[in-house]
């Protein structure tokens, strides 16, 4: 109820919300936004190569030109593309089990889009699926969407199609009259599909060779991997050349994994590992993520991130004051930031540890903690509790989201109460 928020507020304010400006607060102003969501995209594959091929050439060129966090995680559960689509619009946790997108369509919710409509802006997904799937037609609806272009905006044919449907080139190619018949600013979400398992590509379409393991997952992943890489390519060179590409911002980033831990033995073989650890497990979590801004030489960054992190830090690049906002993430581009990522099933990431399965290892080495080793080493301080303090705070944290999903709180929360 209202007490309930009251107090989720409080500690809202206290461990997420930055008291310092964001580096880049209104650089983006009245900029039209491109999302583009890449299906199953992780960071394993970024300047990473395979039979001697770069993986994904486009991307790593992207990468130079862009704001990039290396050390930037996906934080999804059962509901997928939708819960990655839910953090970014919201800077909430999706749901521990289910798709919010299903259960809590008809919360209410301070969505991005809803923010952006107070600023004069139109929202848009493209995404070439039926409108159904996830209950997408629903929550956009619900959330302050304009349109969803979805599979009835879009020719498919056999031709045109492999595994879940319209292959990415064909994609961009057909949204882009869409897109520039779009009422300026407008706040965009492009997401892909032919990355998705079980990663289906034929022949013409592949340009480099599959992988060579016991996972035949493993093995297709990489030529769609590349195979959407250059349809992002194709979409930046349509950008530019239909003039939308200059007053846009463009944020990339992957969704959630596309390989499970059911391949680490394929895995393992990949990155030259004896084994996947529980630690190389929360690594694997990261998903490419970077914020292209023309004109902008951009910055890598290894601060440790999350997709929570997008709406706050998206907002403070549209120069958008959002004090009474609640979000569980904070601007990517302020040091005051949150001192954790939490990934959905109760791990996470603080600057020096990983925590995972019970264990807690050193981010740097990977190194597992353990009481014993560091009593023999003499550095007591170095143990397995490391983690223990982080733990409550995380849990805290994940139920706080929950208890406002759960309890349709936002019913009882006024987002402009400081106007
Ligand atoms: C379906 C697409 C893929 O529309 O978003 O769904 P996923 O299985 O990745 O959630
Ligand atoms: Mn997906």
């Amino acid at each position: 109820d209202g007490n309930e928020m009251s107090k989720i507020e409080e500690y809202v304010d206290e461990e997420a919300t930055s008291e310092e400006e964001s580096k880049l607060f209104g650089v983006a102003e009245d900029k039209n936004v491109i999302i583009v969501s890449l299906e199953s995209v992780q960071s394993f594959v970024i300047n990473n190569t395979v039979n001697g091929e770069e993986i994904t050439p486009f991307l790593n060129e992207l990468i130079e030109e862009s704001y990039y966090f290396e050390n930037f995680y996906h934080q999804t559960e059962q509901g997928k593309t939708s819960d990655h689509e839910f953090l970014i619009d919201n800077s909430l946790y999706p749901l521990p089990r289910g798709a919010v997108y299903f259960t809590h369509s008809q919360n209410e919710y301070n969505s991005v889009p809803d923010i952006l409509k107070e600023h004069d802006y139109n929202s848009f997904v493209f995404h070439a699926n039926n409108k159904s799937f996830w209950n997408r037609d629903v929550m956009y609806e619900n959330t302050g969407y304009a349109h969803y272009y979805d599979q009835a905006a879009y020719e498919i044919n056999e031709a045109n199609s492999v595994g879940w449907g319209l292959k990415d080139k064909e994609f961009f190619e057909q949204s882009i009259k869409y897109l520039q018949s779009l009422p300026e600013p407008f706040y965009s979400r492009f997401i892909t599909l032919t990355n998705h398992y079980p990663f289906e590509l034929g022949e013409e379409d592949a340009s480099i060779e599959p992988y060579n393991s016991n996972s035949k997952t493993l093995n297709q992943y990489f030529p769609t991997v590349r195979y959407t890489d250059e349809a992002l390519e194709q979409f930046f060179d349509d950008l530019k050349a239909s003039g939308v590409y200059e007053d846009s911002i463009i944020i990339v980033m992957g969704d959630h994994y596309g390989i499970s831990d059911f391949h680490n033995k394929a895995m393992s073989q990949y990155l030259n590992k004896e084994e996947i650890t529980p630690y190389d497990q929360v690594q694997l979590q990261r998903v490419p993520f970077l914020i292209h801004i023309p004109g902008h030489e951009g910055e890598k960054y290894s601060k440790i991130s999350g997709q929570i992190d997008v709406k706050p830090t998206l907002l403070n690049l549209l120069g958008i004051e959002n004090d009474d906002d609640i979000t569980f993430g904070t601007d990517l581009f302020t040091n005051d930031r949150k001192d954790f990522i939490a990934l959905r099933n109760g791990s996470f990431i603080t600057d020096d540890y990983i925590y995972s399965k019970d264990q807690c290892f050193d981010r740097e080495t990977g190194k597992l903690l353990a009481i014993e080793t560091n009593v023999l080493q003499g550095s007591p301080e170095e143990n397995a509790n490391a983690c223990e303090p982080f733990k409550e705070k995380v849990e805290k944290d994940l139920s706080y989201s929950d208890k406002i999903v759960y309890g349709d709180l936002f019913r009882f929360y006024d987002f402009n109460s400081s106007e």
